[in-house]
């Protein structure tokens, strides 16, 4: 290895780690033992490996066959109308590959072929048009990465500590890169002028499942930022995302996210479905409820550790990862604590963050091997800082199950093993 591009103080560390004989640092173990892998021949090396034909479409090795979608079966009655959940814990970066990106669906995931697809544009425009995919693909398109949020990500935690994985606490989660065609462009295609003033305007968008997943979005956003989009992370959307297109609505909440779009229409208020009324709405301690919330507030987690990432270790050099996102911008810093919210140090973000997007952080540390309890806790450009449960339960009392972007704990012990707890 070519060394001259290591800082000084990394040089140091690794003569350092050398140095140590028999004792295991992070920069490798010191060869005290002769080691099988380093000293004998093996297979791999001395017979050839597979040729360029047995794998048209890769699939990850079998070693990570545990990074799966799983989904928690008494949550929901039937795997139709269900979730699952991304493997959060097993993934670094920030982009997830569409294979693992949990799903969730009201009518099941619906198999439309390019040559069927057909989105209507109608309502209160000029022109009612119907586009084919080939049409949306004639109209100038763009790239961003913005992450997907299910309003019920960590809906299960509101009365206390319950799912044992950050997969099943905040798993509901994908972030991807999405090219397609914004909004704005469609409906300037088939005119605004009928519907006059738009400030006070709604487009009413609607999927080609039999659940069809209706929903209102104000105007405003509609010509803002929101993408119909027909390809994530490069390849095609994948049936369970949408395919062939699918809404990309930036920083708002992923029921918003129509899949398998067929329909959108201009109105002049909204249609009160049932996706924003019975459901999608906040119950509040007084019985009323809180609707129209649409943005997903900033909010982090700790994926390693976790529960299904144990420290797999002794102590000394560890470090600790996690995600944070804000549908209001950029995550401008992340705090992480050792000890239950008492005192606290900066991550360091893995890049600066997107807008709407997942922001990776690290902190790089040393364990002393005593018991942890872990918490990291987001803020966004617009000075926001994620609450803690407690903040959050005062204001929304217990009755909710959407929006719960409160500061998840996980107690450490001295194995390294993570749980799922509450800190008051
Ligand atoms: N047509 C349609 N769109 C839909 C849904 C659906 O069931 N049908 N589910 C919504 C919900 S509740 C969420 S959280 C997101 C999930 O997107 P994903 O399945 O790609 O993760 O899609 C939304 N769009
Ligand atoms: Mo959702």
């Amino acid at each position: 290895m070519d060394d001259i591009n290591l800082s000084s103080s990394r040089r140091a560390f690794l003569r350092g780690s050398v140095a140590l004989a028999g004792a295991t640092a992070a920069g490798g173990a010191a060869a005290s033992q002769p080691d099988p892998l380093i000293t004998e021949l093996q297979d791999w090396a001395s017979i050839t490996g597979e040729g360029v034909d047995e794998t048209p479409y890769g699939l990850p090795i079998e070693f990570e066959s545990d990074v799966i979608r799983r989904n928690v079966p008494w949550l929901t009655a039937d795997p139709i109308s269900s979730i699952n959940f991304t493997p959060i814990h097993a993934l670094d970066g920030t982009i997830t590959p569409q294979g693992c990106a949990f799903e969730r669906h009201h009518s099941g995931a619906i198999e439309l072929r390019k040559e069927d697809y057909r989105l209507m544009i109608n309502g209160l425009v000029d022109t009612p048009l119907v586009f084919t995919y080939e049409d949306i693909e004639r109209f100038p398109r763009e790239n961003h990465v913005y992450f997907c949020e299910c309003a019920a990500n960590t809906g299960m935690e509101w009365a206390g500590a319950q799912l044992n994985g950050v997969q099943f606490t905040h798993g509901m989660i994908h972030n991807m890169e999405y090219t397609g065609v914004p909004l704005r462009l469609l409906l300037k295609e088939a005119g605004l002028d009928r519907a006059g003033d738009l400030s006070d305007k709604w487009v009413y968008v609607e999927g080609a499942d039999a659940s069809s997943n209706g929903r209102s979005i104000p105007m405003e956003k509609a010509l803002d930022d929101v993408i119909v989009a027909f390809k994530a992370n490069g390849e095609a959307l994948r049936k369970e995302h949408g395919y062939p297109v699918r809404l990309v609505v930036p920083g708002w909440e992923g029921n918003m996210w129509v899949k398998w779009l067929r329909r959108i229409e201009v109105t002049d208020m909204a249609v009160e479905s049932r996706e924003e009324t019975s459901k999608y709405t906040d119950v509040l301690e007084d019985g009323t409820a809180r609707k129209w919330t649409w943005v997903m507030d900033a909010k982090s987690v700790i994926t390693s550790p976790s529960p299904q990432s144990p420290i797999p270790h002794g102590p000394g050099p560890l470090v600790i990862s996690g995600l944070a996102w804000s549908g209001h911008g950029k995550i401008t810093r992340v705090d992480v604590s050792k000890d239950g919210g008492m005192n606290w140090e900066t991550a360091r973000l893995g890049k600066q963050g997107d807008s709407k997007a997942l922001t990776r952080f690290y902190l790089d540390t040393e364990w002393d091997g005593e018991e942890m309890l872990l918490q990291a806790r987001a803020m966004d450009e617009t000075g926001y800082v994620q609450p803690t449960k407690d903040a959050l339960r005062e204001v929304r009392g217990e009755n909710s199950v959407y929006h719960n972007n409160c500061i998840q704990t996980w107690f450490v012990n001295k194995d390294g093993e993570a749980e799922n707890v509450e800190v008051s």
